[in-house]
């Protein structure tokens, strides 16, 4: 039954006036959590991303750089083994011709520096003159001393050697020839018969009374007394 704060009869009715709303509730506590929702959709596709190549067989990407500097020499390495032992140097083919052909070549260049004129060289031969004259012993002296012999051509090379330092001596030269015992029959120093020659038209004409050959200034030769004073040439 409702009450109200005026006394009055059971029977009577009464009209209060409505009273002033209450003031509100306290919150009340949290509710539950929830059940769990449904899965969402996949996500869109990933960047894929560059990275420099690394296996064999694919081309650099990028041009190549200029070279590094050259590095530093390494030390020294140990020595080899010993090779095998040589011959003794007398039986040693190659050396001895070696040897033989260094000598010569020095004797050359020696005899032909002692002399203090003019030089050249043909073939295997040195020509060389002291531009001085004499006779035919004389000259075979000199050249012997100076290691060498008296010249005589033996090709016309050998002679147009010759010949050039009679025309800058403007000086006929003996030749290393001279006549044996039959009259016409000259020969080299070491005997031989003389198988290269360059007579002057008519020559050898002495028959035995000219035993030496001069060189003209052309190149030819003439058979001549050997005692008349010509240009020293040698060779070595
Ligand atoms: C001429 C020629 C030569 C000879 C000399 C000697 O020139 O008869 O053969 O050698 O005379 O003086
Ligand atoms: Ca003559």
């Amino acid at each position: 039954m409702a009450a109200s704060g005026a006394a009055c009869e059971v029977k009577d009715v009464c009209v209060g006036s409505p009273g002033i709303p209450g003031t509100p509730g306290s919150h009340g506590l949290p509710g539950r959590d929830g059940r769990d929702g449904v899965k969402g959709d996949p996500g869109p596709p990933g960047t894929v991303l560059e990275t420099p190549p690394s296996a064999e067989g694919h081309r650099p990407l990028f041009r190549r750089g200029a070279p590094g500097i050259p590095g530093e020499c390494g030390e020294k390495g140990e020595p080899g083994e010993r090779g095998p032992p040589g011959l003794p140097a007398h039986l040693d083919k190659e050396l001895q011709a070696t040897l033989h052909d260094f000598r010569h070549q020095i004797l050359q260049t020696r005899g032909a520096l002692s002399l203090q004129g003019s030089t050249l060289a043909v073939g295997e031969k040195v020509f060389s003159t002291n531009g001085q004259s004499g006779t035919f012993d004389a000259i075979q002296e000199a050249c012997a001393r100076a290691g060498g012999r008296i010249a005589v051509p033996r090709s016309p090379e050998e002679n147009e050697a010759i010949a050039s330092f009679v025309k800058k001596y403007n000086t006929y030269a003996y030749v290393g020839l001279t006549e044996g015992p039959s009259p016409g029959d000259f020969r080299y120093s070491d005997g031989t018969p003389v198988n290269y020659t360059n007579w002057y038209p008519g020559e050898p004409a002495g028959q035995g009374t000219e035993q030496c050959v001069e060189m003209y200034t052309d190149g030819r030769w003439n058979d001549r007394n050997c005692l008349y004073n010509r240009l020293t040439i040698c060779e070595f």
